[in-house]
């Protein structure tokens, strides 16, 4: 069995679709996991969403030892984590970075993202088809 990829939502992102559909979109975060899996086929999938930064830095510690590689929607702690960033420096794999929206056209306070420095690529903008997007592109570079 192949190692798993790892889908990490950050703050707030439990609430997906059910406030801001102009910026966020309408789809929930179930919505999006159903997406995910279906990228992802017969690949095994961890999914996951925490509005604390000490769970995320948890699951990424838990994806060094057994993933072979991240999907990552920090939300807000993109711009504030430097503890995010110490754990996504240590992961060996493929990291893609995620926003739903296009962080660069919002406020200047989502230009600068921490995670950007250790991600391998970001996808911002596509909405909530932004994720099976990624899934199968972190799959195709993880060559599982
Ligand atoms: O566009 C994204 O995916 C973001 O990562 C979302 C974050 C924001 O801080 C980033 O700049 C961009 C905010 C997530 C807030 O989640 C909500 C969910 C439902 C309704 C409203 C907000």
């Amino acid at each position: 069995m192949n190692k798993p990829i790892y889908v990490l939502n950050g703050p707030n992102l439990n609430r997906l679709g059910k406030r801001e559909p102009h910026i966020y979109g309408s789809t929930t975060l179930a919505e999006v996991e159903a997406m995910c899996r279906a990228a992802a086929g017969d690949n095994p999938l961890e999914f996951r969403q925490s509005n604390r930064e000490y769970e995320l830095v948890d699951w990424i510690h838990e994806a060094i030892d057994e993933g072979c590689a991240i999907v990552i929607n920090p939300a807000a702690y993109s711009f504030t984590s430097i503890a995010i960033l110490d754990a996504l420096k240590m992961f060996p794999g493929p990291i893609i970075e995620l926003h739903i929206s296009n962080i660069h056209r919002r406020e200047a306070h989502y230009h600068k993202s921490y995670v950007s420095l250790a991600a391998t690529a970001i996808i911002a903008g596509l909405g909530a088809e932004g994720y099976p997007v990624a899934v199968r592109a972190a799959l195709k570079l993880a060559e599982v």
